[in-house]
């Protein structure tokens, strides 16, 4: 990987001098005094640093230990976790309080929270579990699922008012993301569980949700580069091949320098935190006490010797104690912590030490969002040269080939497991990619295990779907649709409960992507195969309350102005404008969470919520004709904001500089 410094350093001041006007945001490194200033403004941030910088190495290396004296193995998907379940004992009971605060707040007319949930709390399968899913889509979907986050937690400055939704967080069981909605997740958990405006207005020296310097680019905090360009490229190359230098076999693969370049901006500590494991949140003070939902992160497997990402592909999912599928195929989780262990037929091998540090914070986010298979896919309709683009199609029979190039989990912890119907099972290597590429872009999968007995899925859908009907980068439920037929198919769907989904045209035709709507209703309305209660699915799409946050998915970088409109356009989108749009949402909200409760314990429903329900339920109808183009207009005043970038200039920066980044590590 020697070249791939030169390659990435010559790349970024390549993009910087075509199409950065401000030289500022590349300063040389050198002792004037703003760099100093700025170095001594960052040496605190190293003493707060807050999660768990945990890896044996104390770095971004993974390293040999002793295993503990019951060996990791692999466990069989057929049940939760001991660990989850042990977890979810403390979480419950820490939700009734805040969901009994939050329902009241949510004014339902002629209904006592209080009394209700007192009721049923002694019986988890009646006491409403809910989860929350952040789709993919870059920052786009980082920064409109930040707006959710922002609006559901208690936390917020004035989010607990009449017509807000504050609360809904801290009831919330389950937080999922994938993608760029993995960025949402995995820096709030990295961050002590953070409220997202602490994130957004970030702190002294810090380059924590400083998105004005793209990734490509480095950090700059206080208006100036700590690092170099080069020396930001040079730290990340010297972490990584930390990695790969460590002397216990590990390939270091693309994704590697991805998660640590994120990691600038995602993990608030020197250097994007590269000691920080995704298996240390399961540490934290705040999880243990069941004072934070369950963070999980949604991948998918590429399997050996193929590009296609399909919707029977094997997905995984990442959660602070296990890695692992519930799909039928590979159907084992391995401990998070071990991963990078050498297991073989499920446990580890005999003789051999364990590996701690694989699951580093940063690479587990760069992994949910590793879209560099789909950029080799559509190589041929980007904007990229034509020079480059031959030296792709040169390389290209060679990824075909090569199945280390994307992100490598290797050794494959699922090795020799399961052969009969783990696609990976005789591979040393397991390769992952982004979460999105099956077009399940909204991390449901996690959340529709029967195991998991999930009442209520809020779906925030920043997808920019273009499959069937094109809508200019706001969403068209195509990720829905993917996840429903993916339920159809008696093989893979193994006993998941998912709610039937209407055609992407009746889908725009019917508005289900410009305001929020109710998918499975009626919970006796089972699919074939279906294991217990689907979910009820409030699906929330991206939507132009104030500001046009469809943004395209590879804008590299945003002014603060912008990353704050986008933000904010997404509480709006999330309280339909604190009630502006309608003075009932919130309720309706609060309805959904509590529809199974009402179904499970025959509970008459109250009048406002069956007026939710005709309001927001889809019923089951049709219409697939060809919607005429999606143009929204704003739902509410437009904020203006000065510079907002080009989305078509942004979009054919995002080409070059991923074409870089992809060449730098064919030359490496
Ligand atoms: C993490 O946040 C909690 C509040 O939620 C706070 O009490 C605790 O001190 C924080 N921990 C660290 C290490 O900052
Ligand atoms: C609660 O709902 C009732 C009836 O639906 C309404 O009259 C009242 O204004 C609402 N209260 C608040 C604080 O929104
Ligand atoms: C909170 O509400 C108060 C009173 O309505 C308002 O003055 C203030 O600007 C609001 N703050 C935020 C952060 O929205
Ligand atoms: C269902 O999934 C299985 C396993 O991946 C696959 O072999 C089969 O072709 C799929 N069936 C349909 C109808 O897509
Ligand atoms: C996935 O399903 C398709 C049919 O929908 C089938 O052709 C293909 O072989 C399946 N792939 C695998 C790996 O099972
Ligand atoms: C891209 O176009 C070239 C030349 O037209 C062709 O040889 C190549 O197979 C195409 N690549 C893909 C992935 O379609
Ligand atoms: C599974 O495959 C591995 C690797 O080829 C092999 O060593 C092992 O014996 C197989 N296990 C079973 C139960 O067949
Ligand atoms: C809703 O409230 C939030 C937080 O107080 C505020 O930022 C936002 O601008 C409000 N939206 C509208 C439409 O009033
Ligand atoms: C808990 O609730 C479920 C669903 O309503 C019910 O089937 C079960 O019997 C209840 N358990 C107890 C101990 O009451
Ligand atoms: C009920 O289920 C049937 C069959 O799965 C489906 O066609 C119909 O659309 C569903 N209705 C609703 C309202 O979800
Ligand atoms: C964003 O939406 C607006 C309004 O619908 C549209 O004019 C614009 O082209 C869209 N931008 C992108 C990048 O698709
Ligand atoms: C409910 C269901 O069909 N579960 C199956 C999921 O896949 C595993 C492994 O193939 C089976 O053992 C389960 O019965």
């Amino acid at each position: 990987m020697k070249g791939f410094f030169a390659a990435l350093a010559s790349a970024a001041s390549l993009t910087s001098c075509s199409f950065y006007v401000d030289a500022s945001v590349i300063l040389p490194r050198d002792a004037s005094p703003k760099v100093l200033a700025a170095e001594a403004l960052a040496a605190p941030m190293i003493l707060a640093d807050r999660a768990l910088p945990n890896s044996p190495s104390g770095g971004y290396a993974p390293a040999a230990v002793d295993c503990p004296s019951t060996r990791p193995t692999i466990r069989a998907a057929g049940s939760l976790s001991p660990s989850e379940a042990a977890w979810l004992q403390t979480r419950r009971p820490a939700t009734v309080d805040p969901m009994i605060s939050w329902l009241t707040r949510m004014n339902i007319s002629g209904f006592d929270a209080a009394a209700y949930i007192n009721r049923v709390k002694g019986n988890t399968s009646q006491l409403p579990n809910i989860g929350i899913a952040a789709s993919g889509g870059g920052y786009r979907a980082m920064l409109n699922g930040a707006g959710f986050l922002a609006a559901a937690d208690d936390r917020t400055r004035n989010s607990t008012n009449s017509g807000q939704i504050g609360g809904l967080l801290q009831a919330t069981t389950y937080l999922a993301g994938l993608s760029g909605g993995s960025w949402l997740v995995g820096s709030m958990f990295t961050n002590n569980f953070s409220s997202v405006e602490t994130l957004r207005d970030g702190s002294r020296g810090s380059s924590i949700w400083k998105l004005g310097n793209s990734i490509f680019e480095g950090p700059d905090t206080q208006g100036i580069q700590v690092l170099s360009t080069a020396d930001y490229f040079r730290t990340i190359s010297d972490e990584v091949s930390t990695k790969a230098n460590a002397g216990l076999g590990f390939n270091t693969s693309i994704t590697d320098y991805w998660g640590r370049a994120l990691s600038f901006q995602l993990v608030n500590a020197s250097n994007g935190g590269p000691a920080y494991t995704f298996s240390s949140i399961a540490e934290t003070d705040n999880f243990k006490n069941g004072q934070t939902p369950f963070p999980l992160v949604v991948a998918d497997e590429r399997s050996p010797n193929t590009m296609i990402i399909s919707l029977n592909s094997t997905v995984y999912e990442f959660n602070p104690f296990e890695f692992g599928s519930w799909d039928p195929t590979t159907y084992g989780f391995v401990p998070t912590q071990y991963l990078g262990s050498n297991f073989s037929g499920g446990s580890v091998v005999q003789g051999q030490q364990c590996i701690r540090g694989f699951d580093q914070a940063g690479y587990v986010m760069g992994t949910s969002s590793s879209l560099f298979n789909s950029f080799l896919l559509n190589i041929n309709s980007t904007a990229i040269p034509s020079f480059l683009r031959s030296i792709f199609t040169d390389v290209l029979s060679e990824f075909g080939e090569d199945n280390n190039d994307i992100a490598q989990y290797q050794p494959n912890p699922f090795f020799g497991y399961n052969n009969a119907t783990n696609r990976n099972a005789q591979n040393k290597e397991l390769t992952m990619v982004d979460g999105g590429l099956d077009l399940q872009n909204i991390p449901l999968y996690p959340l529709i295990q029967p195991e998991r007995g999930v009442d209520v899925v809020f779906a925030i859908d920043s997808s920019a779907d273009n499959e069937d009907v094109d809508t200019h980068t706001w969403p068209n439920g195509a990720s829905l649709v993917a996840t429903y037929r993916r339920s159809l198919n008696a093989t893979i769907q193994n006993g998941t409960a998912f709610p039937s989904i209407p055609d992407i045209k009746t889908f725009v035709n019917k508005g289900f992507n410009q305001r929020p709507t109710f998918f499975g209703c009626d919970a006796n309305n089972k699919t074939d195969g279906q294991n217990g209660i689907a979910p009820l699915i409030v699906y929330i799409p991206n939507t132009p309350y104030i500001f046009n946050s469809n943004v395209t998915t590879f804008t590299p970088s945003y002014t603060d102005a912008v990353r704050n409109a986008i933000i904010e356009n997404g509480y709006d989108m999330a309280t339909m404008g604190n009630g502006t749009l309608d003075r009932e949402w919130p309720t309706c909200m609060a309805c959904a969470t509590l529809s199974r409760s009402f179904f499970k314990t025959n509970t008459q429903v109250p009048e406002v919520c069956n007026t939710c329900f005709q309001r927001y339920c889809w019923d089951g109808s049709l219409d697939t004709k060809t919607p005429p183009p999606y143009y929204p207009t704003f739902k509410l005043a437009e904020i203006k904001i000065r510079s907002a970038a080009s989305p078509q200039m942004s979009a054919k920066i995002s080409d070059l500089v991923v074409a870089f980044i992809v060449t730098a590590f064919i030359l490496a």
